[in-house]
């Protein structure tokens, strides 16, 4: 199978460093969702990093779909969401977390990068700024002093990673210091280095 997309994405990254923990061959090509866009829309006419095609041509998107489907593939001593109602619930909710502050920093980069300066609507900016810290001061809880490596833990340090390679002045991490600890600690096992930011 081939993964598409660039790892300075958090949602490309989170799928390569899970195939590599699930021990799934691929191929991965880093397009750039903006600098090659039409190469990237012949994969893809959507044009949404992560992309993942599958050996038979089946194209799938969205990292929580791609790992939903990975996750049936992985042996079961490889999964990486537990089974259990209870403690899948927990795990689904350390994840919506850390997936909206994905979302909001991408959208804090866009709004800085894709829009002319005289056209940053500030409004807009303070909401996302709030919706970002609200995630992260929620995840710093909800992880507490978790040291697993399991889906959860791996999308929070990408999610954390990224913040901190975007938008760090909007998260001071002096004031996160369970996801600063998790992320310095994930970011030193090999399937993170094979595949860091970039
Ligand atoms: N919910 C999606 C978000 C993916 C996403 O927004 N990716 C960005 C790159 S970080 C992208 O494709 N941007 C181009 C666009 O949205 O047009 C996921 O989990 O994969």
């Amino acid at each position: 199978m081939k993964l598409i997309g660039m790892l300075d994405s958090p949602y490309v990254r989170r799928v390569a460093i899970s195939l590599e923990l699930y021990g799934i061959p691929f191929e991965h090509q880093s397009l750039s969702v903006f600098s090659t866009f039409s190469e990237f829309s012949q994969i893809n006419p959507v044009v949404k990093a992560p992309t993942l095609v599958l050996d038979d041509g089946t194209v799938l998107m969205d990292s929580s779909l791609i790992l939903d489907y990975l996750e049936t593939l992985a042996p079961a001593d490889k999964k990486l969401l537990p089974p259990a109602p209870a403690a899948r619930a927990h795990d689904l909710q350390v994840l919506g977390l850390a997936l909206a502050a994905c979302e909001k920093s991408v959208q804090i980069v866009y709004e800085h990068n894709l829009r002319p300066a005289e056209k940053l609507h500030a409004p807009w900016l303070d909401r996302i700024s709030g919706q970002l810290l609200a995630a992260y001061s929620l995840l710093e809880k909800q992880l507490g002093d978790s040291d697993a490596l399991n889906q959860a833990t791996l999308t929070a340090a990408v999610a954390w990673s990224f913040s901190q390679y975007t938008v760090a002045s909007v998260v001071n991490a002096e004031a996160f210091p369970q996801l600063k600890r998790l992320t310095e600690r994930l970011e030193q096992h090999p399937a993170f280095k094979k595949y860091p930011i970039e």
